[in-house]
């Protein structure tokens, strides 16, 4: 027979792991970026720790990266909470708004835009605009490169055709640069059919999809700052209980912790194996390289604030060093 007291016990049990299970929830997110890339293994890394951490409180179900939602439909994926989170980057959202693409610009670390009101600012228009939270940023200090089949001595693209995504067009086109857009996830077969001459990428990340074996130039220096970061569905962000936002917000801050050390210690190693790749850098002379940068941000702003005149203004005044 059994004694009352176990039956009691018992029931306590079942009913501390149903209300247990009650403050837990899952959110399943996506990534924009292949799966095999740097970008998602550190994703991973950071998602296996939330939910060792998070057990009871938060979840987080990697469903998978372009294959799973492409690309260039994440931020509408998030937006209408197909999935609650995804890591992307704005170009690859400016399909949701213009203002996405705006971060590249930024110049000061996330950790003072938290502090000094950009990241407020940014938050105001992601909620309203794009129906998102946007919760914090993966990757900084990464700048975007020309990468080249041909080489070109000053800072001309006229009769190249070069891949890129809207982080790079206003620039690429005021020097003289033909376009064409494409996920990454198709530029190894444009480089490899000659259909273009080269692509817009950060210093980090040519290797994982194997685009060294087609690249044969470099231009430095780089130009703007790459911004990959997680966004999440604002209704479901607004859905969490305090302790499940304190959860999430903990662990996006520890993740921005690494920052500083992480892309440092990355664009130090692939700059390296590119050398060892064999890609020459391309460098200009001092008023060629001045030339080159000026053209990358005036571009970029003037783009910016025809777009969204007064959050241009807002983000550059904030986020400009
Ligand atoms: O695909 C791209 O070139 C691009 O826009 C991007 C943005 C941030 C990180 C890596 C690539």
């Amino acid at each position: 027979m059994i004694k009352p007291w176990k039956l009691a016990a018992g029931a306590a049990l079942a009913a501390a792991s149903l209300s247990v299970s009650a403050q837990e929830i899952t959110l399943r997110m996506v990534s924009a970026f292949a799966e095999n890339g740097y970008y998602v293994q550190l994703l991973q890394k950071w998602i296996a720790k939330v939910n060792a951490e998070g057990r009871g409180n938060v979840q987080i179900n990697f469903i998978g990266g372009p294959k799973a939602i492409p690309t260039f439909e994440v931020g509408n994926a998030v937006k209408t909470g197909v999935v609650d989170m995804g890591l992307s980057t704005g170009a690859f959202y400016t399909n949701v708004m213009p203002e996405a693409d705006f971060l590249k610009l930024t110049q000061i670390p996330i950790a003072e835009q938290r502090k000094n009101g950009a990241f407020a600012a940014i938050n105001e228009v992601w909620n309203k605009k794009a129906n998102m939270a946007y919760l914090g940023r993966m990757v900084e200090n990464q700048p975007f490169h020309v990468y080249l089949t041909k080489k070109v001595d000053k800072p001309d693209l006229t009769g190249l055709k070069i891949r890129i995504t809207p982080v790079y067009r206003d620039f690429f086109q005021a020097i003289g640069a033909n376009v064409v857009t494409t996920p990454p996830g198709e530029v190894y077969t444009a480089l490899e059919r000659g259909v273009v001459d080269g692509y817009g990428w950060p210093i980090g990340g040519i290797f994982d999809l194997n685009w060294q074996e087609k690249t044969k130039y470099r231009i430095d220096p780089g130009f703007y700052d790459a911004e990959v970061s997680i966004i999440m569905n604002l209704d479901k962000f607004k859905a969490l209980k305090p302790a499940q936002r304190a959860y999430l917000e903990k662990q996006i801050l520890a993740l921005e912790a690494q920052n500083p050390t992480i892309w440092k210690n990355y664009t130090a190693e692939e700059t390296a194996r590119q050398e060892k790749a064999g890609i020459q850098v391309i460098k200009f002379d001092a008023a060629g390289t001045k030339k080159y940068i000026d053209a990358a941000y005036d571009a970029g702003w003037a783009s910016a604030f025809k777009a969204s005149p007064d959050f241009a203004k807002k983000l550059k005044t904030l986020t400009s060093n």
